[in-house]
């Protein structure tokens, strides 16, 4: 029996298939204010087969609400078939939460499968949406929802963002925190969250509308404390920040190495949000000192190795900068991994090439950089490249079944025709071997073993752009799945 339960949907796609999944770490902080008072239950559909039977067993003890996350995409295939079936098993309210239900509210409302939807941090409103569920109040003194009223829906006004210093810890009991730990290069990984947000604008990204970019962080003492807590507790040898952009406030990382260091931590960690800005920002010894305290790997949103794509998309970085910020991380032991995005609307056939030779010139300069697979771009509702790519003709999904083949593969975007889209799914096929990336991404020695002898023929067909390759691609499918 439960007073809440929350669902975490599968999200599918590579970087699930090949690891464990990830800790629900929206779940615990949409839940980390009200374990004090009331019993929650965390059903994980990524772990737990039997999630259909636990479900409508605690559905039948007429629980307060069902919580509901999901980002844009596959993941809410999976969603909606929970959805469905608190629906089917009798009227318990469905609240949703996360970034799709956040941008789309009304839509996600129109599904019938949601009641309320949760816009933004839900650390704060969800506790007082569920006390208010559980009285039968009036929900419309709730800021930050949206939800149905008779055949209306009531938009109330937007909350603030939450003071991350003021959260309780998040309730780890809730979870069997082994489900979730990632051997990462042989060490006990698992992810924490420091920092929301981010203060750049680029046009393809969420954040700036999601956040109204504005970066918000724990303070270094905080910090501090979530590691070493997370080692002490946990086991764990390495942490991924699963901040959008760790480094925005430069005193506050310096402050959080020195005392990582002072303590003398012997835990890595790696920062996925990573501006190459902030590498250039790091000259003057940070770039030491982030290695003495721990960082091992920064993620590095590069995007294009054309600076008319670059300024184009609302990158405020140019492809020279790049190639200094791997310079000065090839002096270092921290790996950079840089992320590229093919197929940008008016992208030309230079341009992409342009790319790949950015790409190779990056790996032959840094021997230790890797380059995550090369994505092709996706309009997000939310994102100013949206509202461009439904100017030129794009035609989005219009509910959440729709949304939930919002895959790049699947889309039928007017920029791109039959032929280039065929060519970016090779492109991003063989981008899975240019590197080394499968050591730490694939799980099997076999298929490790498998991946090392391939990688010289990806590296040489995308060196040479000789990309026709049917039989690979049908080992992808066989693989990955997909179209
Ligand atoms: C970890 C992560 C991943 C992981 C796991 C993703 C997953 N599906 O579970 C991996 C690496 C696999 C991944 C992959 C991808 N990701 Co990702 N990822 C993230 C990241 C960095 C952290 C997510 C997280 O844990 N946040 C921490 C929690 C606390 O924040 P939160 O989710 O926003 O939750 C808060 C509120 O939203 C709300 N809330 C959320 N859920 C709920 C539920 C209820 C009931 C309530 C009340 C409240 C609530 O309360 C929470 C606390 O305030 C985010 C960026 C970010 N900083 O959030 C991107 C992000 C979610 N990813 C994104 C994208 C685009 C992708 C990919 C498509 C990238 C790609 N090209 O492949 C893939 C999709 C893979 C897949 N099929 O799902 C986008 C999503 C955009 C969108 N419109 O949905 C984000 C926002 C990054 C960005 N800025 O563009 N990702
Ligand atoms: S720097 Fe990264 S997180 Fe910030 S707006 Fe650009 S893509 Fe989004």
């Amino acid at each position: 029996m439960a007073d809440v339960i929350l669902v975490q949907p599968k999200a599918g796609g590579y970087s699930e298939t090949v690891q464990r999944p990830m800790l629900p770490l929206a779940l615990l902080a949409a839940a980390r204010r009200i374990v004090g008072t009331r019993s929650v239950r965390i059903i994980d559909m990524r772990v737990d087969d039997n999630w259909r039977g636990r479900l409508e067993t605690i559905l039948s003890t007429e629980p307060v609400c069902v919580g509901i996350t999901s980002i844009t995409g596959s993941q809410l295939r999976s969603a909606v078939k929970a959805a469905s079936l608190v629906r089917e098993q009798g009227d318990v309210p469905i609240v949703w939460g996360g970034v799709h239900a956040s941008l789309l509210p009304d839509q996600t409302l129109a599904s019938g499968l949601a009641d309320v939807v949760v816009i933004g941090d839900g650390d704060e409103t969800f506790p007082r949406l569920v006390d208010a569920l559980a009285e039968g109040r009036d929900l419309s003194r709730i800021d930050g929802i949206a939800f149905r009223k008779g055949k209306r829906t009531v938009h109330t006004k937007p909350a603030p963002f939450v003071d991350l210093d003021e959260q309780p810890d998040l309730p780890y009991n809730l979870v069997d925190i082994e489900e979730y730990v990632q051997m990462y290069d042989g060490r006990r990984t698992l992810v924490v969250q420091t920092s929301r947000g981010c203060p750049h604008s680029c046009r393809f990204c969420v954040n700036p509308c999601y956040n109204s970019s504005k970066w918000r962080g724990q303070s270094a003492d905080r910090v501090q404390d979530v590691f070493a807590s997370m080692r002490e507790r946990f086991g764990v040898e390495n942490l991924w920040l699963a901040d959008d952009n760790f480094f925005v406030d430069m005193s506050r990382a310096r402050a959080i190495a020195r005392g990582l260091v002072e303590s003398g931590s012997e835990l890595t960690w790696e920062v996925p949000g990573t501006h190459a800005t902030s590498v250039l920002a790091m000259r003057e010894g940070t770039l030491g000192l982030m290695q003495n305290a721990g960082c091992r790997r920064m993620y590095i949103g590069v995007e294009s190795g054309s600076d008319r794509v670059l300024k184009a998309i609302g990158k405020t970085i140019t492809v020279d900068k790049v190639l200094k910020a791997n310079k000065l991380l090839a002096d270092t032991e921290i790996i950079p991994t840089y992320n590229f995005i093919l197929g940008f609307p008016g992208e030309t056939g230079e341009e992409v090439q342009a790319t790949i030779d950015l790409v190779f010139r990056l790996l032959d300069e840094n021997p230790q950089a890797e380059v995550a697979p090369l994505y092709c771009f996706t309009p997000y509702p939310g994102t100013v490249l949206y509202d461009e790519a439904v100017e030129a003709g794009f035609e989005p999904p219009g509910d959440l079944d729709g949304w939930a083949d919002f895959e790049w593969s699947r889309l039928n975007v007017p920029w791109l025709d039959e032929e280039q889209r065929r060519r970016l799914e090779s492109l991003y096929f063989y981008s899975l071997f240019l590197d080394r990336k499968y050591r730490h991404d694939l799980d099997s020695p076999q298929l490790q073993a498998l991946a090392r002898i391939y990688s010289p023929v990806a590296r040489a067909r995308v060196r040479n752009m000789f990309l026709d390759a049917p039989l690979e691609l049908k080992l992808k499918r066989w693989l990955l799945g997909g179209p």
